[in-house]
């Protein structure tokens, strides 16, 4: 059997040597796919190498992250600042290859995969803000936003609900620019795909309005080149190709499961470098091969450069647009004090100072696109006076995501990969467990998505358990490089919109309650920033201090009234942990004196994790089982969660500590 092309012979040969030089990771699904990646990269895509954060290039998202070498080995070929000493280094110790593709880490990845499933979801968020901002910004004969977004996934991918449910929010939306590659080998860790699924993936695709093509060999280039031109060509449907590839293509143990991982050996690595008619040395590129891919360099540049040009006359015939455009572009998001202007009311829930806030920053910053899972009006995560997206019209920054919580979390990852563009998205906190690893995958990107997460406590009332958050808020707080922010009241909620816009690194998730609570003249700008500060001080080093956050604050407040006509009483408001421990040691001090042992803290939710801050002989008021069904007040009252019993248990955590 030969290669029909040198080149995707190369890209295979390359994989094989990673693989085998790693001594570890996957070459099945690389040896399959490469000669559509090959026809991606080479004649496909418009892409500038040496500007891999050019704003109009087509965006490509490898969804079987566990395919790295295969993404590591294009990038290197069209000349991206990926040498063959990383991909010599691949999976080693802090190299720019891991083992599966990382955002930000290595030139030319435009979002980390790995988990099955989200690299699709992210796509169609590129491929939605590539759409919204066409819409926006595009005039007669100036195309500024126009590009394609594709992406290779496997079965696996999709036998995943985050892919499905992302699927059909593309349809819906019927995104023309986006092109899909599944890598239809039939196999996937465990065995053939028939020992899990059956169906008809183009069948099913196309009942989500979807364009289905199909391509029966993977190893015919102009198979693979004419589905792609015809995928173009559609303007009002989303594409899928299935590709018809064959896992470990070459080896002996091609179209099993046993190829799917795991180097192969000596003996077999040189079997299947023979069958693709490879005779040359390990690591090895020849002349040929480098011409071929010279051409990428080559049009990338005058592609670009020709955009260049177009925006400079873009600014000349439309100043104000572009002056838009350049802005969203350097996404700068400081916000105006007249946005940040305090809220005057007696009372207002979180969840509606969030909703106010929402709209006074698309106001001055129409960088906002985003939504809920069906629960808008609850989640107040509406952009007023703006449409919802629609299929044929995406200028509207509002998009209706279903009940599809965690295809919405992951799909403003993408979004917000994008550039340009800030995503964020609503639901109920306790739904939060749906979205969970999209939250940890902005947050393992580093990707600052904004999650509005509303109805934050058993305060929900009759909804029942099913509705109310427990465990929730610390299981979040566990999470590396994600703030939760759970203000006290609307004041505190201006300080986590703004500091969520102001992130550039780090997603924010602003925990919010739906019930009105006083807006608390009290509250202090600067330490709400800082995470926590002293809400209302009695002294330095107070006899008792109560710690609380969120709508709890308020009961603080009201508890410390009662124990101030005997004790010496601090309240301290913490709407953030994360950003609390960042300060200095001086700083934490002065809010949590350790003189003074007698700290409750106060939060409906689980009380794991507040010993650090009440230490060993403060108390924590919490709620460690599931709540029920019932009103407010009378669940309030059977948890012991009243003005009344903080006063209790914070007088007996003081008896007891005398
Ligand atoms: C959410 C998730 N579950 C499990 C895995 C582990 N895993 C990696 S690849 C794979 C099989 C994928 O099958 P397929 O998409 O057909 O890829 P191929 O076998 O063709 O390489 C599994 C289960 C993962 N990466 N992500």
């Amino acid at each position: 059997m030969k290669e029909t092309s040198s080149s995707v012979a190369a890209i295979r040969s390359l994989v094989v040597d990673s693989v085998e030089n790693a001594n570890h990771g996957h070459m099945g699904m690389p040896l399959g796919a490469a000669p559509m990646g090959y026809e991606l990269f080479r004649n496909q895509m418009k892409h500038n190498p040496k500007n891999p954060k050019w704003f109009n290039r087509d965006r490509f998202v490898l969804t079987s992250g566990h395919g790295s070498i295969l993404l590591y080995i294009l990038l290197h070929l069209s000349g991206y600042d990926v040498t063959m000493e990383d991909l010599k280094a691949f999976r080693k110790h802090d190299s720019r290859t891991p083992g599966h593709p990382e955002v930000f880490h290595t030139p030319g990845v435009e979002a980390t995969t790995g988990p099955l499933g989200q690299g699709f979801s992210m796509t169609v968020g590129l491929a939605i803000a590539e759409a919204h901002l066409r819409a926006r910004f595009n005039k007669q004969d100036y195309p500024v936003v126009d590009h394609y977004t594709y992406t290779i996934c496997g079965d696996g991918d999709l036998e995943e609900g985050v892919a499905l449910e992302s699927a059909a929010i593309a349809g819906n939306l019927g995104l023309g620019k986006l092109i899909v590659l599944y890598d239809s080998n039939d196999v996937t860790s465990d065995g053939p795909l028939t020992l899990s699924s059956r169906e008809n993936i183009q069948e099913k695709f196309q009942a989500m309005g979807w364009q289905t093509l199909y391509v029966k060999d993977g190893n015919d280039l102009q198979e693979i080149a004419q589905a792609i031109e015809q995928a173009k060509q559609e303007k009002t449907q989303p594409t899928l190709i299935e590709v018809k590839n064959i896992i470990g293509f070459g080896s002996h143990l091609q179209g099993t499961e046993k190829i799917h991982s795991n180097p192969v050996g000596k003996t077999e690595a040189a079997y299947i470098k023979e069958t693709i008619g490879w005779s040359h040395d390990e690591f090895f590129v020849p002349e040929e091969v480098v011409e071929d891919f010279s051409e990428v360099l080559r049009k990338g540049e005058v592609d670009e450069e020709n955009w260049q040009l177009l925006i400079e006359r873009y600014a000349k015939e439309y100043p104000a647009l572009y002056e838009e455009f350049k802005k969203m572009i350097d996404e700068k998001c400081i916000l105006s004090e007249t946005a940040l202007t305090p809220f005057t009311e007696e009372t207002m829930a979180t969840r509606t100072a969030s909703g106010k806030m929402l709209n006074r920053i698309y106001e001055e910053l129409p960088i906002l696109v985003g939504g809920s899972a069906d629960l808008a009006s609850s989640n107040k995560t509406t952009i007023n006076g703006q449409p919802f997206m629609e299929n044929g019209n995406y200028k509207g920054p509002n998009i209706h995501f279903g009940v599809r919580e965690f295809a919405m979390a992951s799909i403003e990852n993408g979004l917000t990969l994008h550039g340009g563009l800030k995503g964020y998205c609503g639901t109920f906190l306790v739904f939060s467990d749906y979205m969970r690893s999209a939250i940890r995958h902005a947050a393992l990107m580093g990707v600052p998505v904004t999650f509005v997460m509303t109805h934050d406590s058993i305060q929900v009332g009759q909804d029942g358990p099913t509705h109310q958050p427990i465990e929730h808020l610390i299981s979040l707080r566990a999470m590396p490089n994600l703030v939760v922010y759970r203000p006290a009241d609307a004041n505190e909620t201006i300080i986590g919109w703004k500091l969520a816009m102001e992130s550039k690194n780090q997603p924010y998730l602003l925990a919010l309650g739906r019930h009105e609570v006083p807006v608390l003249k009290e509250v202090d700008k600067e330490g709400a920033q800082r995470g926590g500060y002293i809400l209302s001080e009695d002294s330095p080093i107070p006899d008792i201090l109560l710690i609380a956050t969120g709508s709890e604050v308020s009961m603080a407040v009201e508890a410390k009234k009662e124990l101030s006509k005997q004790f010496k009483v601090n309240v301290v408001s913490l709407p953030s942990w994360e950003l609390f421990d960042q300060q200095n040691e001086e700083y934490k001090e002065k809010v949590l004196p350790s003189e003074c042992p007698n700290r409750l803290s106060i939060e409906l939710g689980s009380t794991i994790g507040w010993s650090k801050y009440v230490g060993n002989f403060g108390e924590s008021l919490g709620i460690d089982s599931y709540g029920k069904s019932s009103p407010a007040s009378e669940l309030l009252e059977e948890f012991q969660f009243t003005v009344n019993h903080i006063v209790k248990a914070a007088k007996s955590m003081y008896e007891k500590n005398k």
